[in-house]
């Protein structure tokens, strides 16, 4: 007989099918025994009655275990139906019951708070949890909206070298690799470089890339290795245009998730996230006017957190945009207008109390860019591979790049980043802890 699942066992009701799941959870109740199986659609209780010839074997079911089940889909009784709920009102009376994988017994239940160290020390088990579950299909889900967005908005997706043969930020600190012919190469700090080439052939090009970091930096929302959902337009007139592409991605990928799961911004106790008709924006002097605050040349952590706040008291708004900020501040190859120096044509898109987007106007213009990077202390000769996008004409182009982690962990309110990647690799770990005690800038 072909496996049923676990959401079509409703249209079975009266017939004998075969599940395949996880044991969620046992429950014995006199000699009866209950089970909630899971499959990738859903879940379902099972019941081994007193009379069916599965009860010894469903003696020896562990919780998570691998499990194939036969029985029949019945309707439950009225008082046992559980409204709203998937399958709340059947349920599969078990005769045939086989474990395909033994789970041994479990160091702690599933569904138990954990600190985040136990969490990710155990991660092919905890990656099971409702909680995980949750966090990694909501993100599956802003991946797919931010790139249906994208698509729609007419950009070609492309993919970006993670290896890269300088630090493509001119300045991050980045993973050196031994390479062929005894050279090094670098980890990708970010796909930079080559979404600005493919301004070329495309025009307007996406790419979701690994980025890697190399920053001694221990906080919640540092990784060593992030996902980046970065874009590329040409022919703009100014920051504006990719800001604005940005913000319809955003308002994209939010009204995707929240009609796809609502019922997850329930379970992690927030709300689905509040968009305007437009992101407010602010620049970095009226951001800190607004705050009352002295004027500094970038955001602090916490006064990111304050104009987040007041964005969302004042404008309705979990998102707002910083801009112009001092050109000395962005990277070497931010756009920075005669009639506005000092300040550049980069932006920051805020969300919930953390950047979770940086992005700007570029330089376009081959000498400029070799000026710039002159006077920034870079040698020319290194970028020259990058330098021939300029060389052979290019017209003012921006872009930006959102952080898929911290975007997720912002969507969800979850406290650290890291909760917010599946296999997140940071100072102290690789999958298992490699110190107990790192030294580490915060
Ligand atoms: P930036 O360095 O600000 O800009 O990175 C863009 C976005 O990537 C995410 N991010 C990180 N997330 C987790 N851990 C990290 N260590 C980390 N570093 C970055 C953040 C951040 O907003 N080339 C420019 C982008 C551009 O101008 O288009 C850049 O890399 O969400």
């Amino acid at each position: 007989m072909e496996r049923t699942f676990i959401s079509d066992l409703s249209k079975h009701v009266g017939e004998s099918v075969i599940v395949m799941g996880f044991v969620s959870v046992r429950r014995d109740q006199g000699k009866m025994v209950f089970f909630d199986i899971r499959d990738f659609s859903g879940t379902v209780q099972a019941v081994v009655l007193t009379k069916s010839p599965a009860l010894p074997a469903a003696k020896e079911v562990t919780v998570e275990s691998a499990v194939k089940f036969g029985g029949m889909v019945n309707k439950r009784p009225d008082k046992n139906v559980v409204a709203g709920k998937q399958n709340g009102n059947i349920e599969l009376s078990v005769d045939s019951l086989e474990i395909i994988g033994k789970s041994q017994t479990l160091p702690f239940e599933l569904s138990a708070e954990l600190n985040l160290d136990t969490h990710l020390d155990n991660l092919p088990l905890t990656l099971r949890s409702e909680r995980s579950r949750d966090i990694f299909t909501l993100q599956a889900s802003i991946l797919d909206a931010y790139r249906t967005s994208l698509k729609q908005q007419n950009f070609t997706e492309f993919i970006a070298p993670s290896l890269v043969g300088g630090d493509a930020e001119g300045g991050a600190a980045a993973f050196k690799v031994e390479y062929f012919y005894d050279q090094s190469a670098f980890l990708a700090t970010s796909p930079q470089f080559y979404k600005q080439i493919m301004v070329g052939p495309f025009e307007r090009a996406f790419t979701i890339a690994k980025i890697f970091r190399a920053e001694k930096s221990a906080t919640t929302r540092h990784l060593s290795e992030a996902t980046c959902m970065d874009f590329e337009m040409g022919f703009i007139d100014s920051e504006l245009e990719p800001m604005r592409v940005l913000e319809q991605a955003i308002r994209d990928t939010v009204s995707a998730v929240a009609d796809k799961h609502a019922d997850m911004f329930e379970r992690f106790k927030t709300t689905i996230p509040l968009i305007p008709d437009s992101i407010p924006v602010l620049t970095l002097a009226e951001a800190h006017a607004t705050l009352g605050v002295e004027s500094e040349p970038d955001m602090a952590p916490e006064h990111e957190r304050m104009i987040c706040e007041w964005a969302k008291k004042e404008k309705s708004s979990d998102l707002v945009f910083i801009t112009r900020f001092p050109t000395k501040k962005r990277a070497f190859y931010t756009y920075e207008d005669p009639s506005e120096t000092p300040f550049s044509r980069g932006f920051d898109l805020l969300f919930r109390g953390l950047e979770i987007n940086s992005g700007a106007q570029r330089m376009h213009d081959y000498d400029a860019l070799v000026a710039r990077m002159i006077e920034r202390g870079l040698d020319p000769a290194k970028f020259s591979f990058y330098l021939q996008a300029f060389k052979y004409g290019m017209p003012p182009h921006g872009g930006s790049s959102t952080g898929l982690e911290r975007m997720t962990a912002r969507m969800l309110e979850l406290p650290n980043v890291k909760e917010a990647t599946s296999f997140p690799r940071d100072m102290t770990r690789i999958d298992s802890r490699l110190s107990e005690d790192p030294s580490f800038e915060s």
